[in-house]
C-alpha cells in the first residue's frame, strides 16, 4: 500500500449497532454480539482515513417499557431517559465510541417514522382490519404483548405473559385464565382496527435482495430465504397503547406505532440528525443523498434476525428513499459459564459491574478473541477469561513492549548498521511491513478475531526474535559487530511496538493509547494512519516517554470471588 492509497479519497461509512431497549443495564451478552464488534470495526475504519459514523439510540417505546415505568410510579419519558443515559455512560466507560447515541422517542425520529408511515400508506402498504384483542373494562384499556398474564397452556405455569412464557420458552397466545397486568381482573374480548403492514407483497424483492447482496453472511441468508420460502405474514403495527409514535391518520387516535415499526428507522433519522448538527450536508445535495452514498452497516445479535433481514428492508422497499444496508453483521448469543444468561436467575453479569472491578480492555480483549463472525453462540468463562489475559495479552503483548522499551529507553535507539542484518532481522522488518494490510483485510472481512489472533502472532514472532537475539549481553559485548547487532534488534523492536500500538488500537483502545504514550509520541494514536502499522516510523535518535509494566495481573483469588457472585448478582432493572 503506497500514498497513493492514503490520499485517495474514501467513502463514508455509517456503522449501526442495535438499539438497547431503554429498560435495564447493558450486560456482557449485549457488547459481545454488537457494541463491541461494531466499535473495533469503526476505530478500524477511522485509521484507515475513512469517514465513519458510528450510530445508537435507545429504543424507548413499547408496552414492556411502558409498564415498568407505570410500575415504578414515573412518566415514561422520565423512566426512558434515565435509561437511556445510564447506557451512555456504560457504553463510554467501555470505550464505544459512538458520534451520537440518540433516542427513538426524539422529535427526529417521531417525525420521520410518521412521514415514512405517510409514504407507505399511500402506496398501499398499509392497510386496516380488524382485529379481536383483550381489553380491560376496568382499566378502559386494550391489553397488548404484556399487559396479559395467565396460565401457559404447554407447561401450566402461572403468572405468564401471552408472548413469552418465562417458564417453558414458548409463546403461549391462548393463554388460560388470563388476566389484565394491572389490576389483575379479567378482560373481556374486543374488537379494535388496527394497521397491517404489506409484508407479503414483499417476498419476491427480499429474496433477489437477499440472494445478490454477497456482503450477507451466507448461513444467515439460507435461513431467512427459508422463511420467505414457507410464506411471509403481514404484520400488526398498531398498538393500543399510548406510549409510542402517534398513528399520523385522523381516523387513529389513541393508537400508537408498534416498537419494530419505529426503532430501525431511527438508524436513519439519527444519522441524518448527526449530519445536519456536523454541517455534513453538501450545499445543493440532501440527506438523503447522505444516506444513499455511505456503505451502510448493522451490526445485531441473532435474535433481531427477522426485523432486520425482513421488516426493515421491506419497508425501505416500499418507501423507496432510503437504500437498504450493505451489511448486516450478525453474531452469536453469549453464554455464561456454559448457561444461559437470564436476569430473572441473576445468571447474569453487568457491563457496569464487570468494568468496576476490571480494565474494560480486558473484557474487550477476552470478547474479541472468542466471538466469531456466525451464528455460533459463544461462551464467557471465568477461568477462560483470566488466563487468556494473563496469558496472552499479558505474557504475550505486554511482556514484549515493556521488554523492547525498557531496553530502548536505557540504551537509546542508535545507529542501525544494515550490513549487521541476518535474516531473522530482515524476516522480522518485513513482518512488520505486511502486517498493517494482512490484519486490515482480515478485518474489512469481519473477522475480527482473527485479527487480533494475527496480531498475538506478531507479538509472538516478536518476543522470540528480542529473546533470540539477547541484547542484553550483545549490547555489554566488548566488540563492536556484537554491539549494532543489539542496536539492530532495538530498533526494529521498538518499531514492532509501535505497529502494535496501532493494530491493537480498535481493539483495546485505551491500552493502546498508553503504549502510545510510553513509546514516547505525541498526539493520540486514535489520529493516526493505519497503515503507519507497516512503516518503521520510529526512527534513531527517538526518545520513549517513561516506560512502566502496561498491565496487572488477574489473580486466582479474584476469578474465585467472581465466580462465587454469578446467580447471586442482583439484576438492576
Ligand atoms: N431494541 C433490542 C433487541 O431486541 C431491540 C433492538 C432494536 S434495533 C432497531 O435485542
Ligand atoms: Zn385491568
Amino acid at each position: 500500500m503506497g500514498d497513493e492509497s492514503r490520499n485517495r479519497s474514501k467513502s463514508r461509512i455509517i456503522v449501526t449497532s442495535a438499539l438497547p431497549y431503554a429498560n435495564g443495564e447493558i450486560h456482557l451478552g449485549h457488547v459481545a454480539s454488537t457494541y463491541l464488534p461494531a466499535d473495533i470495526m469503526t476505530r478500524y475504519y477511522r485509521l484507515k482515513g475513512y469517514e465513519v459514523y458510528h450510530i445508537c439510540a435507545s429504543d424507548d417505546f413499547g408496552t414492556p417499557i411502558l409498564i415498568k415505568a407505570e410500575q415504578e410510579g414515573k412518566s415514561p419519558e422520565e423512566y426512558v431517559k434515565y435509561w437511556h443515559d445510564r447506557d451512555e455512560e456504560d457504553f463510554r466507560a467501555f470505550g464505544i465510541s459512538f458520534d451520537i447515541f440518540h433516542s427513538t422517542s426524539s422529535r427526529e425520529n417521531v417525525e420521520f417514522v410518521q412521514k415514512i408511515f405517510q409514504s407507505l400508506y399511500s402506496k398501499g402498504y398499509i392497510y386496516e382490519k380488524e382485529v379481536v384483542q383483550y381489553y380491560c373494562p376496568y382499566d378502559n384499556k386494550f391489553l397488548p404483548d404484556r399487559y396479559v398474564i395467565g396460565r401457559c397452556p404447554y407447561c401450566n405455569a402461572d403468572n405468564q405473559y401471552s408472548d413469552a412464557c418465562e417458564n417453558c420458552g414458548r409463546v403461549p397466545e391462548q393463554i388460560l385464565e388470563p388476566r389484565c397486568a394491572i389490576c389483575k381482573r379479567e378482560p373481556v374480548k374486543k374488537a379494535s382496527r388496527h394497521y397491517f403492514f404489506r409484508l407479503s407483497a414483499f417476498a419476491d424483492r427480499l429474496k433477489s435482495w437477499l440472494i445478490s447482496n454477497e456482503n450477507l453472511q451466507q448461513d444467515v441468508k439460507n435461513y431467512v430465504l427459508r422463511w420467505i420460502e414457507q410464506g411471509l405474514q403481514d404484520w400488526d403495527i398498531t398498538r393500543d397503547i399510548t406510549w409510542g409514535v402517534k398513528i399520523p391518520l385522523d381516523d387513529a387516535e389513541g393508537k400508537v406505532l408498534y416498537g419494530w415499526f419505529d426503532n430501525h428507522l431511527c438508524y436513519i433519522s439519527t444519522a441524518l440528525l448527526l449530519a445536519r448538527m456536523r454541517g455534513l450536508v453538501n450545499e445543493g445535495s440532501t440527506d438523503r443523498e447522505f444516506w444513499n452514498s455511505s456503505i451502510i452497516y448493522h451490526f445485531i445479535g441473532k435474535d433481531i434476525v427477522y426485523h432486520h433481514y425482513l421488516f426493515l428492508p421491506a419497508m425501505r422497499l416500499g418507501d423507496s428513499n432510503y437504500k437498504l444496508p450493505d451489511y448486516i453483521p450478525t453474531r452469536g448469543h453469549l453464554m455464561l459459564q456454559g448457561q444461559k444468561i437470564s436476569k430473572s436467575r441473576n445468571w447474569y453479569i453487568s457491563l457496569r459491574d464487570f468494568i468496576n472491578i476490571f480494565d474494560p480492555d480486558y473484557l474487550r480483549f477476552y470478547l474479541a478473541l472468542i466471538t466469531p463472525y456466525s451464528q455460533e453462540d459463544l461462551n464467557f468463562d471465568w477461568d477462560e477469561f483470566a488466563s487468556r489475559v494473563n496469558g496472552e495479552l499479558i505474557d504475550n503483548i505486554g511482556n514484549f513492549i515493556n521488554r523492547a522499551l525498557s531496553f530502548a529507553g536505557r540504551y537509546g535507539i542508535r545507529e542501525v548498521r544494515e550490513d549487521y542484518y541476518d535474516g531473522e532481522d530482515r524476516e522480522s522488518i518485513k513482518e512488520i511491513e505486511r502486517i498493517a494490510y494482512e490484519v486490515g483485510t482480515i478485518i474489512e472481512r469481519n473477522e475480527l478475531d482473527k485479527g487480533l489472533r494475527r496480531i498475538l502472532a506478531f507479538a509472538s514472532h516478536f518476543n522470540q526474535y528480542f529473546q533470540s537475539r539477547e541484547p542484553w549481553s550483545n549490547i555489554k559485548s566488548p566488540n563492536k559487530e556484537d554491539q549494532g547487532r543489539a542496536y539492530n534488534c532495538i530498533y526494529v523492536s521498538v518499531n514492532a511496538v509501535h505497529s502494535l500500538a496501532l493494530l491493537l488500537a480498535p481493539y483495546i483502545p485505551s491500552s493502546a493509547e498508553r503504549i502510545w504514550a510510553q513509546l514516547g509520541m505525541d498526539g493520540s494514536v486514535h489520529e493516526q494512519q493505519w497503515d503507519d502499522a507497516s512503516r518503521l516510523m520510529i526512527r534513531v535518535g527517538h526518545k520513549v516517554g517513561s516506560v512502566k509494566p502496561l498491565f496487572r495481573k488477574i489473580t486466582r483469588e479474584e476469578v474465585e470471588t467472581q465466580k462465587k457472585r454469578l446467580g447471586k448478582y442482583i439484576a438492576h432493572g
